[in-house]
């Protein structure tokens, strides 16, 4: 499919997904978070790591889009989220790592976006918030739960009930990101981390994310038994059989593709 707001790059094993409003600041609308499911649902087998980034120098993606939002009625309200949250939580769920290179501002559906991806990293000069509560709605795009999920309810609590913008220092900081990069270096270095991942081998990647995903809504019991039975699953991989024959025999593994 032909996306009018979606640019996609790929390059061995890598596919960069930039979202791309520029008149908006990359702020989605409906026709955005459709393309944002489309693109997930069909990712191709030759993909082993994402990355999401915005489109220019300033945003990321600067929330939900505020004009189409500003006439929904309830029921259209809740339609729209769950285009988003649905389109979301099918990016978290991918058996491959996703990664967000976050390049200016994440704010409302922006940040949303990103905490749907495995792994933040960001620009200097990103900004970070949920807005939601000043434009008289709730975070929709699942904000509540994640943004609680990475750093703890109190802080959470604080952005959201504030509206505070944090910048990337600060950020990094709370555990929001995992790594702060001047803008010029940004891509550079989310596509060097994404290189080390395809390195691997890309079913025990798949099986480590299930567990980590998983096992943060369930009882310890059912983790670790998760955890045994994902490990399991490795044994029955071709990857399992070489990577270890060629740790054995002082040669780099290489691996199926997934
Ligand atoms: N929507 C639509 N247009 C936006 C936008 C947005 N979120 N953000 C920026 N723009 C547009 C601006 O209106 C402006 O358009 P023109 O005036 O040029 O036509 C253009 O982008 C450039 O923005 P500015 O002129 O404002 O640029 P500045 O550098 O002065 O400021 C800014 C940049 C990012 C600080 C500012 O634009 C800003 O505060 N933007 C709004 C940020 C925001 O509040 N984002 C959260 C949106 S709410 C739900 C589903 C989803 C959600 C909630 C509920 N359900 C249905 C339950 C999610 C909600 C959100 O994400």
């Amino acid at each position: 499919m032909e996306y009018d707001f979606l640019k996609i790059e790929k390059m061995d094993g890598i596919t960069i997904m930039k979202v791309s409003a520029p008149k908006s600041l990359n702020a989605l609308n409906s026709t955005i978070l459709r393309e944002i499911g489309d693109f997930v649902d069909n990712i191709d087998e030759t993909t082993r790591v994402l990355i999401v980034t915005g489109d220019g120098e300033k945003a990321f993606v600067a929330g939900a889009d505020i004009v189409e939002m500003q006439n929904l009625n309830e029921e259209q309200g809740f339609e729209f989220s769950q285009l988003g949250a649905r389109a979301f939580r099918h990016l978290e769920t991918l058996d491959i790592p996703v990664i967000a290179a976050i390049n200016g501002y994440a704010l409302g559906g922006g940040l949303e976006l990103a905490m749907a991806c495995d792994i933040r990293l960001a620009s200097s000069k990103a900004k970070f918030g949920q807005p939601e509560v000043g434009l008289g709605i709730t975070p929709g795009f699942s904000g509540t739960y994640r943004l609680a999920k990475l750093v703890g309810q109190g802080y959470a609590k604080e952005m959201i009930f504030t509206c505070k913008t944090i910048n990337a220092e600060e950020a990094l900081r709370i555990g929001l990101v995992n790594a702060v990069y001047e803008p010029e270096g940004l891509m550079t270095q989310a596509l060097v981390m994404a290189q080390k991942m395809v390195a691997n081998a890309p079913l025990a990647l798949k099986y480590a994310k299930e567990c980590i995903n998983e096992s943060y809504d369930m009882y310890a019991d059912d983790a670790i038994e998760l955890e045994s039975k994902n490990f399991g699953h490795c044994f029955a991989t071709q990857d399992q059989k070489e990577g270890m024959t060629a740790f054995l025999e002082k040669r780099k593994p290489i691996f199926n593709a997934r």
